[in-house]
């Protein structure tokens, strides 16, 4: 079963959203691995938005992840990693679908809500930023027959 890293992010948290997030992608019929409330440090922002250093929304980037208390938590299911994606819509909030998460619940790229591991090779690097394998936990719930083909 492929898993993927989710972030809701401070805007979430301040909005009071993050359970609204959560639960549409539990919904979903996402398996809740792991989940942690903290706070990101500036160090710890910096190796996660890596890829973005230099580029002139990096430092706003920064301090909006590291500006308080934010969920992460990992999901796991079939194609999780597209299927969260997906549920999440676009980048860009305004560009996002309705019916998707930003789509449905945010504005600006800036402001996004949500953070969605982009590949199975990203969502391994991540979930070993934010967990401890001995955070991760592997376990069936009674539903899985129903979202899982083939998993009883
Ligand atoms: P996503 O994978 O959808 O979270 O998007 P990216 O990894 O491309 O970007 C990471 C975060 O950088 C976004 F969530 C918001 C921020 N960002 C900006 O603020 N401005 C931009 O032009 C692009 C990204």
């Amino acid at each position: 079963m492929e898993r993927t890293l989710v972030l809701m992010k401070p805007d979430a948290m301040q909005r009071g959203l993050a359970g609204e997030v959560l639960s549409r992608l539990e919904r979903r019929g996402l398996r809740i691995a792991a989940l942690r409330l903290f706070q990101m440090d500036e160090a710890m922002a910096r190796r996660h938005y890596g890829e973005h250093e230099g580029k002139p929304f990096y430092e706003g980037l920064i301090s909006y992840i590291t500006a308080c208390p934010i969920i992460a938590a990992v999901l796991e299911g079939s194609d999780a990693v597209e299927v969260v994606r997906r549920t999440i819509g676009a980048t860009n909030p305004a560009e996002a679908e309705p019916g998707t998460i930003r789509g449905d619940l945010a504005l600006e790229t800036g402001r996004n809500l949500i953070h969605g591991s982009d590949s199975p090779e990203s969502a391994k690097r991540e979930i070993a930023l934010f967990f401890r394998e001995d955070e991760l936990h592997s376990y069936a719930r009674d539903v899985d027959r129903w979202l899982f083909e083939g998993s009883d």
